[in-house]
């Protein structure tokens, strides 16, 4: 399309010629088409991941000493933090989300490439308490060459922490961000190769999950997979990954449960929940989308709550004003609107919100629907601003409903009781645990989901393992092999 800014893929240290097919991507919250980005075919994606393998091979990067990666990393991160104003415009157009979440959200990514680069160089082996006169270290190195497959909800954040983990531990990475928010992902090339990376470390392709991504996952070299998307996504390809031999890390959907006891202040669970479900228009994988409120402060709660939510301001992202901005698609805004009326079918009743706004842009109210544990609004990922609120008779049946839907991501306990806290907390299922608080995140802090949210972690020491492979060196300096020759008690076998 003419007139339009092309972001093409970087591949071994400089933007490649532009495909011959192109993918518009818009700006959600005016439907205009901002940029165009590269389609990759299959053939290209091949060779970059022939490249990438011979890259990692030659050991400029995966055998590079900690100090190196170190430096490259940091250098990225303070790289990142000079050009904030850039990505955090690049990512309210792409995304349609307001100006000053995406201000926050961006200001501490840079702290991802810190840590991992600090991980990198203060990671340490063991050695294992092996029987007899032997010593056996366990080192890790880098596993090759991986794929990232990424999402558009969170575009810079979600990769940032991908690339940042697998560089540290050493490995080539060829990342393909979401066809609907890829720019800022295609942007951190140059900014990798100015931070020192050595060319062909960190490649970057743009294209359709159902062409691109699935011609990437299908290639037998990849050393890992890792997918943060949709559970269909994950089930397309899991199958040929598995026989590759290949891993995968899988951050999936969610339905976070918001549990609030009778003890918080109404007001402050109120601001609890208002956070916890319409941050990003509820397009989190950690959404609060289930308030599950006791029975004792429920009428207040819902009362306040409505009140707050009305009032939300939605509206242009740009404006330093705005509290929600727009959600993806055209097919979102239908999603949520099949949501409510479906809800508003089994008998859920319709507190606020339930459509989208007279304004240009794709946007939908943010809504709450008071409803039961079996609805289809309680069960499944809305992946939008629908929010359901069941009353809860007792703290049973806050734990029960809490732990009863096919996802275990992210999980938030709001009370002032100690006890209840801890025993409420042990009782849920699900990767992530808040206690009177929501999303709260760090690099240092495992991320990441049972049953049908995904597995394996982001972040942490936990991610950085999944990067690299254990050897188990096993030095002998006093067990004689003579099996053969000294049978019986004295030889040992093992
Ligand atoms: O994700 P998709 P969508 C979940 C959430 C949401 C659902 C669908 O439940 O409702 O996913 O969202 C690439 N082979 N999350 O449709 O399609 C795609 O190009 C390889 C959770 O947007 O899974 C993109 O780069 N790759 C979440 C990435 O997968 C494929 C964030 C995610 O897109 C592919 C987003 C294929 N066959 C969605 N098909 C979170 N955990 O934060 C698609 N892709």
């Amino acid at each position: 399309m003419s007139g339009l800014p092309h972001y093409a893929n970087w591949v071994n240290g400089k933007y490649s010629s532009p495909t011959s097919d192109h993918i518009i991507v818009s700006n959600p919250a005016t439907e205009e088409s901002i940029a165009t980005v590269d389609a990759t075919s299959q053939e290209a994606v091949n060779s970059i991941i022939k490249e990438s393998l011979s890259n990692f091979r030659n050991g400029t990067w995966s055998i590079a000493d900690a100090t190196i990666r170190f430096n490259v990393l940091v250098k990225a991160a303070a790289l990142l933090r000079s050009r904030m104003e850039e990505f955090v415009s690049l990512e309210v157009s792409q995304t349609g989300r307001p100006v000053q979440e995406m201000k926050a959200q961006l200001a501490r990514i840079p702290e991802w490439l810190e840590y991992f680069a600090s991980l990198s160089r203060t990671y340490e082996g063991s050695v294992t308490p092996f029987k007899g006169p032997v010593i056996n270290t366990l080192t890790r190195s880098p596993i090759g060459v991986v794929a990232q497959i990424t999402p558009w909800n969170h575009p810079l954040l979600i990769a940032i922490k991908k690339i940042g983990v697998a560089l540290a531990a050493g490995n080539t990475v060829v990342v393909k961000p979401s066809e609907l928010a890829p720019i800022s992902v295609l942007k951190l090339g140059e900014l990798f190769k100015e931070a020192g990376l050595p060319d062909g470390t960190l490649q970057i392709i743009s294209g359709y999950g159902r062409d691109t991504g699935k011609f990437l996952c299908q290639n037998p070299s990849l050393a890992r997979i890792d997918l943060t998307g949709g559970l269909l996504t994950y089930k397309a390809i899991a199958p040929i990954a598995s026989q590759n031999m290949i891993p995968i890390t899988a951050e999936l959907g969610g339905k976070a449960p918001v549990c609030i006891f009778p003890n918080m202040e109404v007001t402050e669970a109120v601001r609890a929940a208002l956070f916890a479900s319409f941050i990003a228009s509820g397009q989190t994988c950690v959404t609060g989308s289930r308030l599950l409120v006791h029975a004792d402060i429920y009428d207040e709660f819902v009362l306040e709550m409505v009140k707050r939510t009305t009032a939300l301001r939605l509206g242009d992202p740009t404006d330093p004003t705005t509290q929600i901005g727009a959600v993806i698609n055209q097919a979102a805004v239908d999603r949520c609107a099949a949501f409510v009326s479906h809800a508003v079918e089994e008998g859920g009743k319709l507190l606020c919100g339930g459509d989208s706004p007279d304004r240009k842009g794709f946007f939908f109210k943010p809504t709450l629907i008071e409803t039961d544990g079996k609805s289809n609004l309680f069960c499944n990922e809305v992946f939008g601003p629908v929010i359901a609120v069941v009353k809860c008779a007792s703290e049973e049946e806050i734990i029960e409903l809490a732990n009863g839907t096919s996802f275990a991501l992210g999980a938030s306990v709001w009370t002032r009781d100690f006890a209840q806290a801890h025993r409420v907390a042990e009782q849920i299922d699900a990767g992530i645990l808040w206690i009177n608080g929501h999303h709260l995140n760090d690099p240092s802090s495992p991320w990441g989901g049972f049953r049908e949210s995904g597995m394996g972690k982001e972040n942490g020491r936990e991610a950085y393992e999944s990067y690299t492979k254990v050897k188990s060196t096993v030095i002998n300096y006093g067990v004689p092999p003579a099996w053969f020759d000294a049978p019986g008690e004295q030889a040992r076998y093992g």
